[in-house]
């Protein structure tokens, strides 16, 4: 008994891991291990023999079991250490920087106006950049021999000789898209339609490509009055101040009657401040919806009538945070656009700024 206890206790405490003690314990009390085969001797003892030898026998297992159970724990502790050890983690590290772009002032402005139009009702409705010339000038009124057909300086697709498809263009305008929604939605209808447009023209002013949003509302009785109280709203909301609007007759072919919209504004010292001031700033047309275009949409003109309105994205944007030239708006210069973007969490508000 002393050899065995001392071979164990010897194994126990030499075990270099869990996988080697549970064979040790195997060894010493699996169902063949030598201290289970000597307790199994006390069977063929004489009673005497027997009261003798067990008490002592049960000490050994209990010996041999106890030193087992404590070189375990002592394993799972140290392998516990050492993994502390190996995969400490110091949580007041700062953060690694990661690069990050910033929101387009064109993508942040397009979200201000439909968040203050979503607001009022209006949908976002959106079409087609390349539309046929149904589209983009009959349905608006802009027959093929109208002179602002040829103003709007447009791109056509190219047409391979004998291709007789009717003539494709680079939307001049959003309005192709107001003329879908009133087709597949009918009157009464509110949307907007904010997009890019294409015009074959380019200076300190004017890209070939730019960003326009165009606003309708068709009812039985709407009128210019809903218009002037829409567009109110909308600027006031949008630049954050009570603006005040001056209508001026114009002339649209896919309106009428027609205006053209300023808002008023100061220069002071070189700077330009919406909303105060006795200065004008046209920043806006729109009128009533022709008949024929109400028409070319699929809604009766006897029935219904609409307003409708078109405007810059890009430069209402420029006003209003102070931006200067329209040309750096599409080069791509990260240093302009870390200046001038805005961060993801800028979200717009209804209130004309942001929630930072
Ligand atoms: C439909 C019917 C009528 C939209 C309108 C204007 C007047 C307008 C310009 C402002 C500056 C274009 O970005 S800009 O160069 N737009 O003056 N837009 S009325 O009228 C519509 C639109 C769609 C079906």
């Amino acid at each position: 008994m002393d050899d065995l206890r001392q071979k164990y206790l010897g194994l126990v405490s030499r075990a270099a891991d869990e996988a080697a003690l549970e064979e040790v314990r195997l060894a010493a009390l699996g169902k063949k291990g030598e201290v289970s085969l000597l307790m199994r001797t006390l069977g063929q003892m004489s009673p005497e023999e027997r009261q003798s030898a067990g008490p002592k026998f049960n000490a050994l297992r209990n010996e041999i079991d106890a030193a087992l159970k404590a070189r375990k724990e002592a394993l799972a502790d140290a392998a516990l250490d050492a993994r502390l050890q190996a995969e400490w983690l110091d949580v007041t590290l700062p953060g690694r920087p990661r690069p990050a772009g910033t929101i387009h002032p064109v993508s942040q402005v397009t979200e201000e106006v439909t968040a203050i139009f979503a607001d009022m009702g209006f949908r976002v409705a959106e079409g087609p950049q390349i539309e046929s010339d149904w589209y983009n000038f009959d349905a608006l009124n802009l027959a093929p021999e109208h002179p602002a057909r040829q103003e709007h300086d447009t791109f056509f697709m190219a047409r391979a000789e004998g291709d007789n498809r009717p003539p494709h263009v680079l939307r001049t305008h959003t309005s192709p898209v107001q003329i879908r929604a009133m087709q597949a939605q009918g009157a009464p209808i509110r949307v907007i339609a904010p997009g890019r447009v294409y015009r074959m023209d380019m200076d300190q002013t004017h890209s070939p490509m730019f960003h326009q949003i165009e606003g309708m509302a068709i009812d039985r009785d709407i009128s210019m009055a809903n218009l002037k109280w829409v567009l109110e709203e909308f600027f006031t909301a949008f630049f954050g101040v009570k603006v005040k609007t001056r209508f001026r007759a114009s002339h649209f072919p896919f309106t009428e009657p027609s205006a053209e919209v300023d808002i008023q504004c100061s220069w002071v010292g070189g700077q330009l401040k919406i909303g105060e001031g006795d200065g004008w700033m046209e920043v806006l047309g729109s009128g009533m919806m022709h008949p024929k275009v109400l028409k070319a949409g699929g809604i009766d003109p006897d029935e219904w009538q609409g307003f409708a309105f078109g405007m810059g994205i890009d430069r209402i944007a420029m006003l209003k945070y102070g931006i200067p030239d329209l040309r750096a708006f599409f080069e791509s210069d990260l240093r302009w656009l870390r200046h001038y973007g805005f961060a993801a969490l800028d979200v717009p508000t209804l209130r004309g700024g942001v929630n930072r």
